[in-house]
């Protein structure tokens, strides 16, 4: 097939898709300033040892050091704006049936328009008490360069414990809800939007299996091939900000730029 045929497939199937269902991984924020975790030179993997911060015994070991350096993402967040990506994923769930599935912590969606968003993974700003789970309000942010190394998390004001971040770490079950949720629209949906993820951390990564399993075509958006590659029936090396306005008929049409870098199964980019 030659690519621009491919495109207009993909464009194709899109548009007949009886009920779409998306799921986003940080590739999907990176166009908006958000670093990726396992970009190899400005993924927060790269710089930061994940066992050191995202993990429950990071947060038993050192509160202050966690606390810090997601005050540090929460600032990287706050100053970050949706992109055309996210914009079109909220034009076009108001016009047909679109459901959202992320395993990002930012509000990004949100602030784009999108409702109902599914976080696998928690989010940024939902902090909670890590003993009572009580949620807590809103913190003040710095800007990303006020931030300190270590700083003392907030405590609780029903319990006096200590507030953490409303994410979840390596070794933390995901939301019983949210993933029951996920995984009743993977079987439901028939074409899954695998889009900036790279496919490596379990349970989500079982989500695209599932709904291929249910007979969903799946179509990946990344510039890079990554764990779930071959599991795609479309791959298509562009990114979220090019390639879903031009997917779902948004703003700007990705073939009159000649950016398409279309790779089907079996067939490098
Ligand atoms: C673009 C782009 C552009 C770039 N456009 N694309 C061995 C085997 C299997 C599983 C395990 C195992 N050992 C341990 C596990 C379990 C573990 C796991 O999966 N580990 C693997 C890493 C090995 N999973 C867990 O621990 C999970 N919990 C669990 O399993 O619980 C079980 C349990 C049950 C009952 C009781 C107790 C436990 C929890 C996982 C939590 C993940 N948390 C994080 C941090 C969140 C908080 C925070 O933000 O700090 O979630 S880790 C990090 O990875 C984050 C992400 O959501 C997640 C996925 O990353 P993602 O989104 O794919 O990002 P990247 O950076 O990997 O990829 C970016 C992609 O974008 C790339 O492909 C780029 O090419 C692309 N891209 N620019 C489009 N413009
Ligand atoms: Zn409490």
């Amino acid at each position: 097939m030659a690519p621009a045929e491919g495109f207009e497939a993909i464009r194709g199937r899109v548009a007949k898709a009886a009920r779409i269902l998306v799921l986003g991984g940080a590739g999907m924020s990176a166009e908006s300033g958000v670093p990726t975790f396992r970009g190899a030179r400005d993924g927060l993997w790269a710089r930061f040892d994940p066992g050191a911060l995202a993990t429950p015994e990071a947060w038993a070991a050192d509160p202050a050091l966690v606390w810090a350096w997601y005050l540090w993402r929460m600032a990287l967040v706050r100053r970050a704006c949706p992109h055309a990506g996210h914009r079109a994923l909220a034009e076009a769930a108001r016009l047909r049936p679109l459901e959202l599935v992320t395993q990002n912590v930012d509000d990004l969606h949100e602030r784009a328009g999108s409702t109902g968003v599914v976080h696998l993974h928690g989010e940024l700003f939902a902090h909670r008490c890590a003993d009572c789970a009580r949620p807590h309000a809103e913190v003040a942010i710095p800007a990303p360069g006020a931030v300190p190394q270590r700083l003392e998390p907030p405590r609780c004001a029903h319990c006096g414990g200590r507030v953490r971040p409303g994410v979840v770490w390596f070794g933390e079950p995901l939301p019983e809800a949210a993933f029951d949720a996920a995984r009743r629209m993977a079987a439901a949906c028939d074409l899954m939007l695998v889009v900036g993820t790279s496919g490596l951390v379990q349970p989500a990564a079982g989500l695209p299996l599932l709904a291929r399993r249910a007979g969903a075509c799946l179509v990946e958006v990344n510039p890079e091939p990554g764990g779930l590659s071959p599991h795609m029936d479309f791959s298509l090396r562009m990114t979220a900000a090019e390639a879903l306005p031009a997917l779902l008929g948004g703003t700007r049409d990705a073939r009159a730029s000649g950016r398409p870098r279309l790779a089907f199964p079996g067939v490098a980019p």
